[in-house]
C-alpha cells in the first residue's frame, strides 16, 4: 500500500514550497491511492515547520479527470473526497491548485477547495457528473456558485458542458497565457503569498448574495432544460443543490449536497449511466486486432452515391480535414449532392457552428466524379448505394477492379450479407461494412461489420478511424440486419401487432415516449416511410410468410397509399407542413377489419403489456446476438441502441435495462406472452437460450463471456 500511495501522489519541496503531484494515469483519477497520498502528503507539509505554502498539481497531460468511477460500486471510498477537500480548505498554510491540464469532476471540486487556484487560459475544466446520473458530491455544487456566480455555476452543473479557464476570471487567482509559462509563473505567484503573509482565502467565507438568484432563475431554467432533460433523474437534484448553495452556509449546503449526491448514488438511473460512460470506451477494446496489427493510412476517401446517405457519410471526412471524391453516374445527381452539402454547411454557418471560411474549406475537399476510374487513387472507398445486392454486387464487382491494391472497399449496406457482397471481388479480406446512421454527419454510431475473410489490419483501420471522424465505433458480425437493425425487427413487429388486437397507435406511442425513446414506433415509422419496412418485408417473405398477421396493419396502409409524413398520411394524419401526427380513426377500422379476418380478438391492453411486447422481445433478440457472437459483449449492443436508436441513456440500453430489472423477470415475461397469444405467442415468443439460461442462474448479460 505504502509503495502504491507513494506512486499515486508525489511530493518535492521547493524551498518554502510543497509541490505535491498526482500521478495516476491514465487520466489522474482520485482513486483510493490518491486520496490517501494527499491526505499523507498534506499533513506532512502542514507538519513541517519549514513549509509556508502547499501546491496541488499534477504529473500527468491532465489535472485530474475527477473521481474514481470504476470505485463507486465497490462501497468501498474511504477516506472519501470529501474529507480530502476538508483537509485543504482547513489548512492553515495557504493551498494553491495550479492546474496543469484539464480539471473534471472531483478534479475540479480539489482545485475549489484550495485556496488559490492558478490556470492557463485554454484549459478545460467542468463537472461533468450529471452525465454520469448523479452530481458534483465533493463541494462542486456549494463552492463553484460561490467562485464563478450562480447562474454560471448552474449551467456548467446541469448541462454537464466543460468550459475554458478564461470564461471564469473569478474562480482562478491567476490565468497564464503559454501554458508552457504555468510552472514558473505559478511559482513566482506563490513566493508573492507567502511574502504577503501567506494569507488562507476560503472559499466557504464568501457569501452568496440572494440577490444574484432570485427563485425565477431557477424556474428559468428549469424550463428552459424541461425538453433536453425529460426522464432524467440528476439534473433536477443538480438543480436543488444549487438552490441550497444560495440559501445555506457551506457546512449546511454540502450536508444537503451530500444527501442529493446519495439519493442519485443509489437510483436505477446512476448505474445506467455509469455502465454506459465504461460500455462507450469498451466498445473500442476488441480481440480482433492489437497492439502489433499495422494500420492502413487512409488520405483520400471515395464514396459512391452522392444522395443523403453518400452526402453525410462525405461530411464526416470533410470535416476531419481528409479529402473525398464522391461517385455518381450522373453529373447531375452529383450537382445536386454537392449542392445539398453546401447547404448543410452553410445552415450551420448560419447558425454560428462554423464560419464561412470553415464551409470553404470543408467545401474544397470534396471533389466529385462520375468515373470509376476517379476512384483509382483512393484509401477507402465506401458505397451508399441502393440496398439490393445485385447492385452492391456489381459496385464491389468494379470497384475491385478500378481501386489500387490495398485499399479498403466498405459497404453502407444495413442489411445485406457482406460475405457475399465480398465475394463478388477478388480481395474480400479489404472488404468491411460501414454501416452509417442517417442522418450520416450527425449520428455517433458506427457498425463496423466484419466478414468472414476481413483482416486484422482492416478492421484496426477503420476503427481508429471512426474515432478520427468523430464516431463510436462497435464491431459487430455478419447476420441480416447486423445488430440494430436486427433487433428492431421485433420492435416494429409487435408495435404494429398490438394495433392489431386493439391498442391505438398514439397509445403505443404514449407509452414507448414516456419509457424515454425520442418517439414511438408509429411515429417513427411515419417519418422514416411506411414504404421502407415494407420493402424489406417483401425481401423477406421467407422468415415471416409463416405469420399471416405480420404487419397487417402496415401494409394495407402503403397499399393503400400512405406510406408516411412525406404523404401526409401513414399510421397518423398530417396538416400541410405540419409533422404533428394526428390521430386518424379510419387506420383503427383497418386494424378491426384485419383482426376480424384473421381471428384475432381485439381487447384493450395494459400499458405494461404495451412496454413489455415492444422492449422484451427486443431484449430477447439482443440475447441471440450476444450468443451467436454477432456482438462480442452486452454493451456493445447497448452502445448501438443508444447512438443509433435513441434508447434513453439512463437506462443503459437493452442490455443493461434487462440487467436491471433482472432477467428471471424479461424471461418469465416471454414465457407468459408465449403461452397467452395462443399461435402468434409461440411463433415469436419463445425466450432465447441464453436468457433462459442466465435467469436461470440469477446471472446478467454483462456477466456473459462467449466459451
Ligand atoms: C466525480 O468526480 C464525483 C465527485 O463529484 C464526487 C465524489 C465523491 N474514473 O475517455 P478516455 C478511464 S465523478 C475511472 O478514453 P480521453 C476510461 O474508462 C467523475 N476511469 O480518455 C478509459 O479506460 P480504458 C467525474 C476513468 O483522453 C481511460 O480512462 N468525471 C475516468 O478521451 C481513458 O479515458 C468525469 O465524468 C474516471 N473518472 O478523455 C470525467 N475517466 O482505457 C470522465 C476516464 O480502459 N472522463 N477513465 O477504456 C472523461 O470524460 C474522459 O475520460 C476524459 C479523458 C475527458 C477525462
Amino acid at each position: 500500500m505504502e509503495a502504491e500511495n507513494q506512486a499515486a501522489v508525489v511530493r518535492q519541496n521547493q524551498g518554502e514550497i510543497a509541490l505535491i503531484l498526482m500521478q495516476n494515469p491514465p487520466v489522474n483519477a482520485l482513486s483510493k491511492a490518491v486520496r490517501v497520498g494527499l491526505i499523507e502528503e498534506i499533513q506532512a507539509s502542514l507538519d513541517d515547520d519549514s513549509i509556508k505554502a502547499i501546491v496541488i498539481s499534477s504529473q500527468q497531460k491532465l489535472f485530474s479527470g475527477g473521481a474514481d468511477i470504476s470505485e463507486f460500486s465497490s462501497g468501498n471510498l474511504e477516506p472519501n473526497l470529501p474529507a480530502v477537500l476538508d483537509l485543504i480548505e482547513n489548512a492553515q498554510k495557504p493551498v494553491i491548485a495550479v492546474l496543469n491540464g484539464p480539471a473534471f469532476g472531483g478534479g475540479l471540486e480539489v482545485a475549489l477547495s484550495c485556496h488559490y487556484r492558478i490556470t492557463f487560459s485554454d484549459n478545460k475544466v467542468g463537472l461533468p457528473e450529471v452525465n454520469l446520473g448523479i452530481l458534483p458530491g465533493a463541494g462542486g455544487t456549494q463552492r463553484l456558485p460561490r467562485l464563478a456566480g450562480v447562474a454560471t455555476a448552474l449551467d456548467m452543473i446541469v448541462s454537464g458542458k466543460p468550459v475554458s479557464a478564461k470564461a471564469l476570471p473569478t474562480v482562478f487567482d491567476l490565468l497564464v497565457s503559454d501554458p508552457l509559462d504555468l510552472l514558473n509563473e505559478a511559482m513566482g505567484f506563490v513566493q508573492q503569498v507567502i511574502a504577503d503573509g501567506a494569507i488562507v482565502k476560503r472559499v466557504k467565507d464568501i457569501v452568496i448574495d440572494p440577490a444574484s438568484a432570485p427563485a425565477e432563475l431557477f424556474a428559468q431554467y428549469r424550463q428552459g432544460i424541461a425538453k433536453q432533460a425529460r426522464g432524467f433523474f440528476s439534473p433536477e437534484r443538480c438543480i436543488q443543490a444549487v438552490e441550497a448553495s444560495v440559501e445555506l452556509p457551506l457546512a449546511e449546503g454540502l450536508k444537503k449536497e451530500g444527501e442529493l449526491f446519495m439519493e442519485c448514488m443509489r437510483s436505477p438511473q446512476a448505474r445506467a449511466q455509469q455502465h454506459f460512460f465504461f460500455a462507450e470506451r469498451a466498445a473500442s477494446h476488441v480481440s480482433d486486432f492489437d497492439k502489433t496489427t499495422p494500420v492502413r493510412e487512409v488520405k483520400k476517401v471515395g464514396i459512391i452515391g452522392a444522395g443523403t446517405m453518400g452526402g453525410g457519410i462525405a461530411m464526416n471526412f470533410a470535416n476531419a480535414g481528409i479529402p473525398v471524391v464522391m461517385l455518381e453516374l450522373k453529373q447531375e445527381a452529383l450537382d445536386k449532392g454537392l449542392a445539398v452539402i453546401r447547404k448543410n454547411y452553410t445552415n450551420s454557418a448560419k447558425k454560428g457552428k462554423l464560419t464561412e471560411q470553415d464551409v470553404e474549406n470543408r467545401m474544397a475537399l470534396l471533389n466529385g466524379t462520375t468515373d470509376y476510374a476517379g476512384l483509382a487513387d483512393v484509401d477507402l472507398v465506401i458505397e451508399a448505394v441502393f440496398e439490393k445486392m445485385e447492385v452492391k454486387e456489381q459496385v464491389f464487382s468494379k470497384l475491385d477492379e478500378v481501386c489500387k491494391q490495398g485499399a479498403i472497399l466498405a459497404s453502407n449496406t444495413s442489411t445485406l450479407d457482406l460475405n457475399q457482397i465480398a465475394a463478388a471481388t477478388s480481395r474480400p479480406q479489404d472488404v468491411i461494412g460501414l454501416h452509417f446512421f442517417s442522418p450520416a454527419n450527425v449520428m455517433k454510431l458506427l457498425e463496423v461489420v466484419k466478414g468472414d475473410e476481413t483482416s486484422a489490419d482492416v478492421i484496426k483501420t477503420c476503427m481508429q478511424l471512426a474515432k478520427k471522424i468523430r464516431k463510436v465505433a462497435v464491431l459487430v458480425g455478419v447476420c441480416f440486419g447486423f445488430v440494430g437493425n436486427r433487433m428492431i425487427e421485433p420492435y416494429g413487429r409487435e408495435s404494429n401487432r398490438l394495433i392489431l388486437e386493439g391498442a391505438t397507435p398514439e397509445q403505443v406511442d404514449k407509452i414507448i415516449y414516456d419509457f424515454g425513446m425520442p418517439m414511438g414506433p408509429n411515429t417513427m415509422g411515419d417519418m422514416a416511410g411506411l414504404d421502407i419496412g415494407y420493402f424489406v418485408r417483401q425481401s423477406r417473405q421467407e422468415f415471416i410468410s409463416h405469420d399471416p398477421s405480420y404487419c397487417v396493419v402496415g401494409n394495407r396502409l402503403v397499399e393503400d397509399g400512405r406510406v408516411g409524413l412525406k404523404v401526409g398520411k401513414g399510421i397518423y394524419l398530417y396538416e400541410s407542413g405540419s409533422r404533428k401526427p394526428i390521430p386518424d380513426p379510419s387506420v383503427l377500422e383497418i386494424a378491426k377489419q384485419e383482426a376480424e379476418k384473421l381471428n384475432v380478438a381485439q381487447r384493450d391492453l395494459s400499458d405494461e403489456e404495451i412496454l413489455e411486447r415492444c422492449i422484451f422481445p427486443l431484449i430477447n433478440e439482443g440475447a441471440y446476438i450476444l450468443e451467436e457472437g454477432i456482438a462480442a459483449k452486452s454493451s456493445d449492443i447497448d452502445v448501438i441502441y443508444v447512438y443509433g436508436y435513441g434508447f434513453p441513456v439512463y437506462r443503459g440500453g437493452p442490455m443493461q435495462y434487462a440487467d436491471e430489472i433482472g432477467l428471471d423477470k424479461v424471461y418469465n415475461a416471454m414465457c407468459q406472452y408465449r403461452d397467452s397469444l395462443g399461435e402468434y405467442g409461440k411463433m415469436w415468443f419463445e425466450p432465447a437460450p441464453l436468457l433462459k439460461q442466465l435467469a436461470e442462474q440469477g446471472k446478467k448479460f454483462a456477466d456473459y463471456k462467449p466459451a
